[in-house]
């Protein structure tokens, strides 16, 4: 391929130049012709790496006999369905490890202990408030309402307590307190019995103490309920007056 151009130059060469030293005084030969080219050199070293190229277009689909590709990853879980029917009720199980009676139970002692204390406290507090008049394991207690026996009974009752019913002089003492400081008669737990004229607890149980007033009771058959006066004496009366209501819980 480079042999042509130079067969050119040649040729132009000899074109224009048919007579050179025409007219002057030296001339110079005519000139020669071109050496041959010279070899090809020794190929250079390879190039850098070129840049990836994209990628290609999918193949073809693979013919219908193939094997089937690896599963997919799970999808999404669905919506929660709808509840089952209850099953059968499991058998019970073995009885827990036996407890410490709570008697022996150091922590609940002190809780008991704790809690006797501050009730305890509380109930001075009523008292010292005139609200509550102790007596041993009983407390008596007025609302200051003045009802008939009826009432007076389910006002006790309602309130988880029973109508005032002395038992002895201390528990009368301390029913006559409350008696005097408001300053109302009150109705005792106490009723005529079957028998016109002999009385007994509300239970039906005797009666083991009692503080008639002198000449009472007189109301046999007339007066089925009991009242005590503001000195502390009881007398039969009938169960319709306005008494004040005097508790014991
Ligand atoms: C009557 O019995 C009760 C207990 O049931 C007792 O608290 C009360 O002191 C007894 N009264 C007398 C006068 O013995
Ligand atoms: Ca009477």
């Amino acid at each position: 391929m480079k042999l042509l151009p130079q067969l050119l130059y040649v040729a132009v060469a000899v074109a224009f130049f048919p007579q050179p030293c025409l007219g002057q005084e030296k001339c110079g030969g005519i000139p020669g012709l071109p050496g041959t080219p010279g070899a090809n050199g020794l190929p250079g070293r390879d190039g850098r790496d070129g840049m990836k190229g994209d990628p290609g277009p999918p193949g073809p689909m693979g013919p219908p006999n193939g094997l089937p590709g690896a599963p997919g990853r799970d999808g999404l879980p669905g919506p929660e369905g709808p509840r089952g029917e209850q099953g059968e009720k499991g058998e019970m199980g073995a009885p827990g490890p036996e407890g410490r009676p709570a008697f022996l139970d150091p922590e609940v002692q002190e809780i008991l202990r704790s809690l006797q204390q501050r009730i305890a406290k509380l109930e001075r507090v009523l008292a010292l408030k005139g609200m509550i008049n102790k007596v041993g394991n009983k407390i008596f207690a007025t609302n200051e309402m003045v009802v008939n026996f009826e009432t007076t009974l389910q006002t006790c009752q309602d309130l988880g307590g029973s109508v005032a019913q002395p038992m002895n002089e201390e528990e009368n003492d301390a029913v006559l307190s409350i008696v005097k400081r408001i300053n109302q008669y009150a109705y005792l737990g106490i009723k005529e019995s079957s028998v016109p004229g002999e009385f007994e607890y509300l239970d039906g149980t005797a009666l083991n103490y009692t503080n008639w007033r002198r000449n009472e009771p007189n109301g046999k058959g007339y007066e089925s309920c009991v009242e005590m006066y503001t000195d502390g004496g009881w007398n039969d009366k009938k169960c319709n007056q306005y008494r004040l209501i005097v508790c014991e819980f």
